[in-house]
């Protein structure tokens, strides 16, 4: 990956006691350095707004900054990047209209999937799961569990494939020493922060833990 810090990204959530921007400032003032926008089912004046808004926290963090799905929103307000789903802009365009300074993520729940990736334009990352269920997605995918990944791993080894994976989905705390041992580069979360008593220090356990299970 093009940095350090991207072995932690935090998607933005809301809840009833916070909003997506408050999500964005917990996960940088907890030390996270990578935050998606991720609003689904707002209207475009809204999501540009906000990720303006977030965009210049970001900055004043120091933090790598994507937005979900937009690609068009991402190259007019120069962000950092994008992350695209199955259902998205297929990668190859979105790489010609972005270009290779850009981040492009890819969100891929098998290893046929990364294959598939592979034959084509490839993404800066993948953005690999569900771990386990969680609510923040609305169809989800089946669970991949630690077998999972264990799998996914060890077949991109055998296969010689080093574009850095990003396990995602329903990951609490507790999930990331046998995660990080699994080979991951990095994890992606929302929910688990944005629920805690104190999602800051939350954010801050959360990343002093990949520290330290970092391979
Ligand atoms: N894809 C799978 S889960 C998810 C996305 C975008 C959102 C984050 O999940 P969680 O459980 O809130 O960390
Ligand atoms: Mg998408």
């Amino acid at each position: 990956m093009k940095s350090d810090n991207l072995c932690l990204q935090f998607i933005t959530h809301h809840n009833d006691r916070y909003t997506y921007v408050d999500s964005a400032r917990m996960a940088l003032e907890g030390g996270c350095r990578w935050v998606q926008l991720r609003m689904k089912g707002v209207d475009a004046e809204l999501l540009e707004a906000t990720a303006i808004e977030v965009q210049a926290l970001c900055r004043s963090y120091g933090a790598t900054f994507i937005i979900d799905d937009d690609v068009m929103l991402a190259k007019r307000i120069e962000a950092d990047g994008v992350h695209l789903g199955k259902e998205d802009m297929p990668i190859a365009e979105a790489r010609e209209i972005l270009g290779n300074e850009y981040i492009i993520g890819a969100t891929v729940n098998s290893f046929d999937d990364i294959v598939s990736h592979m034959r084509g334009a490839r993404p800066d990352y993948f953005g690999c799961g569900p771990y386990r269920f969680t609510t923040t997605k609305k169809r989800l995918a089946p669970t991949l569990g630690i077998e999972g990944y264990l799998n996914i791993m060890e077949q991109m080894r055998s296969e010689g494939i080093a574009i850095p994976l990003v396990a995602i989905g329903g990951i609490t705390k507790g999930d990331i020493p046998d995660l990080m041992a699994s080979g991951v580069s990095g994890i992606a979360l929302s929910g688990s922060v944005l629920n805690a008593r104190c999602p800051e220090e939350e954010m801050r356990e959360i990343k002093n833990l990949i520290a330290y299970n970092k391979q």
